[in-house]
């Protein structure tokens, strides 16, 4: 019965928005409850706008306020439909009973299955992809092709109203995967770039730089993950992941995605070539800012249309665009990642953002901490104080992966970001494998006053159906899935706040110690292996604020980094030395148009 729906009705799939809601009706009716929500049994069509401004009643008001104004300022000119989301669009949506999902209720909740949808679903197990087989490799390599070619599913945003009681948004259906590019275009629309103008100096990002990023991703993945199932015609596929802290390198062979590039400097990036991707085969979509003055506001502003864009579509590239010297983070790193106490934690303003204080999880996954460990040692308060962990692997890759808005046009971002999936995991489940912490995962915060989109009770923006940051805050398992492998936190998570004002040391020992140098000093220091003491400290390094004072970005400043790549054998060494941007722009309050990319 669910298969024969699914034939006649291929566009419930899930999520912004379902192409079957892409019709002038359902636009002006404001309503999105395809199959009368499979009701009353399984859903019903809810007017949510009641509930959506009682959440961001309790948002930082500041932004709140930006967003709301935006018909007032002369670069935007039509109201941001993230205001409210999704209420500019759609007031009336499918809210499903039990475990029924998907737009219509038609489908199941992740990690349920049956007719009713009350049986668990065994858990589908994500494995790197380098221990698929070669006949693995070649399905997710296929189905990358295939989800990039097919339509039918999703419809994005193309045309925002001019006013809250003028226009509608205009719709435009999509292919499969240039629906996750603009997702993922979408929420980061104009958050660097614009500070100045149309943001009022406030950064605002729906997915990155704050609390809701792990779960953000979390989501994307599992929504992607259902993608691939379906193409496939397989509900036990795991999506891969890019196991990068081992420094392997098999997504990237011209069988699969295309090699990597070494080359410095935005005009060096090289065109990928790969199975299925080369210059006439994969179209790129939401690159403006990537292709254009990635400084120009106007060019972070410009809502993607994939039709358009596709008229001039241009290369996927790869190589360091920004960054002085990007190397790929090492097992140690992230076992300090997963030492942190708190899955966030507010900075001295009170607020969620890059200068994290150390306890932060989220802040040492995202990398705008510094992180160290024995064998490398990344992070110079003179450098790249944002490029780590997750960024860096961003920085690595270059080419669009290094420009938010443009990220997800290499495929390699999928599996970089499941992999950022399997540390969240990692980081979890020391807290539910500990028995004697059975159920103590530090709460997710904040529950108000973040940035909308990243409370407790905000929905995820830009995603339909509706999910809330904290309701996917919840360890896999819960949503179907699991992974072959999670990383051990066998890391003290050292204290650096006593000695966060010696200049060049970037981690120390609780007793002061400084067992790691910035910036440019290799510490040949081993770390000990003892399991962390959960001491919930709260501490404020003090390290990312002063970047934000300095107005330091990516490529700003005198960045001197060690770059190694390690391939069992293989270590190869260089420092660059490189001043991007004149010294004039360090004097700036607060100045945070950096170029290069985080997502
Ligand atoms: C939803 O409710 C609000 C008031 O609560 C109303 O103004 C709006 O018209 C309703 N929308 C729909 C699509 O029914
Ligand atoms: C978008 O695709 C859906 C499903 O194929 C279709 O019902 C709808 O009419 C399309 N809308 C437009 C504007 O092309
Ligand atoms: C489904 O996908 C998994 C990989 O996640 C693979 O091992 C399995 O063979 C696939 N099943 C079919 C029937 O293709
Ligand atoms: C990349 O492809 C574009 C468009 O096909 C071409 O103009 C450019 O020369 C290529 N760049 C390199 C480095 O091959
Ligand atoms: C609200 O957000 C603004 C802009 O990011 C920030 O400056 C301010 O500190 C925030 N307020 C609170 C109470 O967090
Ligand atoms: C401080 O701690 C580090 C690491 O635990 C240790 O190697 C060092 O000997 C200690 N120093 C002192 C003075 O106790
Ligand atoms: C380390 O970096 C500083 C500037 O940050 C520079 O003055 C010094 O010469 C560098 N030392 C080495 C050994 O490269
Ligand atoms: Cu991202």
């Amino acid at each position: 019965m669910i298969f024969i729906l699914f034939l006649l009705f291929p566009w419930f799939a899930s999520s912004q928005f379902p192409a079957v809601c892409n019709s002038k009706e359902r636009l002006d009716t404001k309503m999105c409850c395809p199959n009368n929500c499979s009701g009353p049994t399984r859903g019903t069509c809810k007017n949510i706008t009641a509930e959506v401004a009682a959440q961001w009643e309790v948002a930082n008001r500041t932004v709140t306020k930006i967003l709301r104004d935006a018909p007032d300022e002369a670069e935007k000119g039509s109201v941001d439909a993230r205001y409210l989301w999704p209420t500019i669009v759609f007031e009336r949506v499918c809210e499903c009973k039990g475990n029924y999902g998907g737009v219509d209720c038609s489908k199941c909740d992740f990690g349920w299955t049956g007719s009713n949808c009350n049986e668990r679903k065994r858990p589908v197990v994500r494995r790197s992809f380098g221990r698929l087989t070669p006949e693995e490799k070649e399905a997710v390599v296929s189905a990358t092709k295939g989800l990039k070619d097919e339509t039918g599913y999703w419809s994005v945003i193309v045309e925002e109203p001019l006013n809250y009681t003028f226009g509608r948004v205009k719709l435009q259906n999509v292919s499969t995967y240039d629906f996750f590019i603009y997702l993922h275009n979408y929420v980061a629309r104009a958050n660097t770039a614009c500070t100045k103008n149309v943001n009022r100096n406030v950064y605002i990002d729906f997915a990155h730089s704050g609390p809701v990023f792990p779960v953000w991703h979390r989501h994307y993945i599992l929504v992607l993950e259902r993608e691939f199932q379906r193409y496939l015609n397989n509900d036990s596929f795991g999506f891969p992941y890019w196991q990068w802290e081992e420094h392997d390198l098999s997504p990237f062979d011209t069988k699969y995605y295309g090699v990597p590039s070494n080359a410095y400097g935005y005009d060096s990036a090289v065109n990928v070539t790969g199975k299925v991707i080369n210059n006439t085969n994969w179209n790129t979509i939401c690159d403006i800012a990537y292709w254009q003055n990635p400084l120009s506001c106007e060019n972070h502003w410009k809502l993607c249309n994939p039709a358009s864009d596709l008229a001039n579509a241009r290369p996927l590239q790869r190589g360091y665009i920004n960054v002085t010297a990007a190397y790929l983070p090492n097992r140690d790193e992230v076992k300090i990642a997963i030492a942190a106490p708190s899955y966030d934690a507010a900075g001295p303003n009170r607020q969620y953002f890059r200068n994290c204080p150390r306890s932060s999880f989220r802040c040492r996954l995202e990398g705008w901490n510094i992180i160290c460990s024995a064998d490398i040692c990344v992070g110079s308060r003179q450098g790249d104080i944002y490029a780590h962990m997750h960024n860096l692997v961003h920085d690595w890759v270059g080419g669009q992966m290094d420009v938010v808005p443009a990220a997800v046009n290499d495929p390699i971002f999928n599996f970089h970001h499941c992999n950022v999936d399997r540390i969240l995991e990692s980081w979890m489940q020391r807290f539910e494998a500990n028995k004697t912490n059975q159920g103590l995962l530090p709460a997710y915060v904040p529950v108000s006053g973040g940035h909308p989109g990243h409370n407790r009770d905000d929905y995820i923006v830009p995603f339909f159906p509706l999910m809330k940051a904290g309701d996917q805050y919840k360890t896999a398992n819960v949503w179907g899935y699991t992974y072959d492998e999670l990383i051990p936190a066998s890391i003290a998570d050292y204290d650096i706040s006593d000695c966060s004002v010696t200049g060049n040391c970037s981690i120390c020992a609780a007793n002061t110690t400084c067992l790691a140098c910035a910036p440019n000093q290799t510490c040949p220091v081993v770390l000990p292996t003892s399991t962390p003491p959960m001491t919930g400290a709260n501490t404020e390094g003090g390290v990312s604020s002063l970047g934000l004072e300095l107005g330091l970005g990516l490529g700003l400043g005198i960045p001197l980094v060690v770059v190694s790549v390690a391939l069992i054998t293989l270590v190869i060494v260089f420092i660059i030395v490189k001043i991007r941007i004149s010294p004039a722009r360090l004097n700036r309050d607060l100045d945070l148009t950096k170029l290069t990319l985080e997502t």
